[in-house]
């Protein structure tokens, strides 16, 4: 069974469960496809997130979805780049892991991520693409209530860094 998929696209359009947002600490509706979520979804979901205040780098809270077709958002924050020597790959992996955990709990079965940390936060794409990937599938090897993961890319050179780390996965059960 494939778990796994690639899309090139915007996260706003796809049907799923959850969608993550690639969000800041302050929980505040920002550039990138922070912003693109926040227009979609309607000024309720700043409102929503400015209640839960604050969320530390590598963690994740949940929103519902306001006016965007999936019941739940997934607000995680990745690291922004410093270099590579401040913990950003343990960060960003954390980021995925917490995501899945927070939509099994809450009974999201199909999850869309987009390539966190790679925009304004600045991680080399590729390094973060084989981060997501190999830790999604980490995760999804023990975690049966998750059925399907997206990697929603917004650009053809990210869909192919997602295709190629997929095609490197060792376990084909997960993929
Ligand atoms: N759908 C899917 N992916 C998108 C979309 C979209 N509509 N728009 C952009 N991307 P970024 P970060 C891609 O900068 O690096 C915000 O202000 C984009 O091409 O959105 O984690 C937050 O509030 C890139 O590949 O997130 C934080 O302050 C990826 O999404 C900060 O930016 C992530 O780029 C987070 O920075």
């Amino acid at each position: 069974m494939t778990r796994m998929t690639v899309h090139l696209g915007d996260i706003t359009d796809l049907m799923v469960d959850a969608i993550v947002n690639a969000a800041n600490e302050s929980l505040a509706p920002g550039g990138g496809v922070c912003g693109a979520i926040h227009r979609a979804a309607g000024a309720d979901l700043a409102v929503e997130c400015a209640a839960l205040g604050h969320c530390p780098t590598g963690e994740a809270v949940i929103t519902e979805g306001h006016n965007l077709a999936p019941t739940r958002i997934i607000h995680a924050v990745g690291p922004v780049w410093q270099g590579g020597g401040s913990g950003e790959a343990a960060l960003l992996a954390l980021a995925y892991a917490r995501s899945l955990q927070l939509a099994a709990q809450k009974g999201c079965r199909s999850v869309a991520f987009p390539a966190i940390s790679t925009g304004i936060y600045g991680l080399p794409a590729e390094q973060a693409a084989r981060i997501a990937v190999n830790t999604v599938a980490g995760v999804l090897a023990s975690e049966p209530r998750i059925r399907q993961v997206i990697f929603c890319c917004f650009s053809e050179e990210s869909a192919a860094l997602h295709q190629a780390a997929l095609d490197q996965l060792e376990d084909p059960d997960v993929q």
